[in-house]
């Protein structure tokens, strides 16, 4: 019987550990595939990119990324302009209801500032929308020579 009751308020913890938190639910519509962070040295930012994808039927609006393994996260977005490589700060990076927008070197990534990890390990990276929602996502860290 005791065995039987400790299983049971296990099982009760389990359940609220599970329940998402006001305003912080996870978005049902957006999807990650082709996770992962290039990382170089830990004086340099480490960048990370994948493939959104929303089958929902109105836009999901990326306005934060935050991570452990980051001093800061920023959205970014590289452009070469006439031959000078920018990148420019977004505050917001809209992924088209039933489309995909791509993280990719030369164009959008997330810019990590200040790296703490190792290649080989995995990132957790949790991606914020202005509607409130929240996708947890896990980057696989690689670097300069382990590029996929
Ligand atoms: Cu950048």
């Amino acid at each position: 019987m005791i065995v039987r009751h400790k299983v049971l308020t296990l099982s009760v913890v389990g359940a609220l550990a599970m329940l998402p938190l006001p305003g912080q639910a996870a978005n049902p519509a957006v999807t990650v595939t082709k996770p992962w962070m290039r990382y170089l040295l830990p004086s340099l930012p480490a960048a990370g990119y994948m493939t959104l994808h929303n089958s929902g039927n109105a836009d999901a609006v990326l306005t934060a990324a935050v991570s452990p393994g980051c001093g800061m996260l920023m959205l970014h977005k590289s452009q070469d302009d006439s031959g000078m490589a920018m990148m420019m700060d977004m505050q917001t990076i809209s992924i088209p209801a039933k489309g995909s927008i791509t993280f990719a070197p030369g164009g959008y990534h997330l810019m990590c500032m200040q790296p703490k990890m190792k290649i080989g390990e995995a990132l957790p990276v949790t991606l914020t929308f202005q509607d409130g929602s929240t996708l947890a996502a896990t980057l696989p860290v690689y670097g300069a020579q382990t590029a996929p």
